[in-house]
């Protein structure tokens, strides 16, 4: 199971801009859920440790990536709206050619919505060839990168397209 590393270190903390008056949504796929866990996890700690407050930001689970698009387009139909989504996916190799097809669909997918949406959507959708590769970026040694999209999340706040 991937812990969750959620320390900033990476990053000049004081450079950061505060998620304080922001509102977000998080969407997570249940599949590989040991990984999408701890990618969500990284993310919503993050946003907190930016100053978000818990009630500002918002959940959407979906089965798989695949379903993170028609999620994504739910958290843009919250009212008030939020500010940026985050898209939480793990995507993992196996025999046939359903991962790339997948993948492919699914990162098209999130494109789309940051050219019809008016909100960013920050895609956080691991496509690897094994678990361990997951593993090791869901909170092991090449860290988290569920920390990263909420950063990327935070610096993209207040730019909605109106
Ligand atoms: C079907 C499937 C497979 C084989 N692998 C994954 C995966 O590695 N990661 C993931 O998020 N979802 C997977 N799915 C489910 C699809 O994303 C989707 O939920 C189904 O095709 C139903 O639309």
């Amino acid at each position: 199971m991937a812990t969750a590393n959620t320390n900033l270190s990476q990053y000049d903390k004081s450079r950061l801009p505060s998620a304080f008056s922001f509102k977000y949504a998080i969407v997570k796929a249940q599949w590989n859920e040991q990984i999408t866990n701890g990618l969500y996890k990284g993310a919503y700690d993050t946003l907190i440790d930016l100053g978000a407050l818990p009630s500002s930001i918002h959940t959407i689970e979906v089965p798989g990536s695949m379903e993170l698009i028609y999620g994504c387009r739910q958290a843009a139909a919250i009212r008030p709206a939020v500010d940026a989504i985050i898209a939480i996916g793990c995507l993992i190799k196996g025999e046939t050619m359903h991962f790339e097809f997948v993948s492919m669909a699914v990162y098209h997918g999130l494109s789309q919505l940051n050219l019809s949406l008016t909100m960013p959507v920050i895609a956080c959708v691991l496509t690897d060839n094994n678990l361990e590769q997951s593993i090791a970026r869901s909170g092991g040694v090449h860290g988290n990168k569920g920390v990263e999209a909420a950063v990327t999340a935070v610096l993209m706040s207040g730019r909605r397209v109106i």
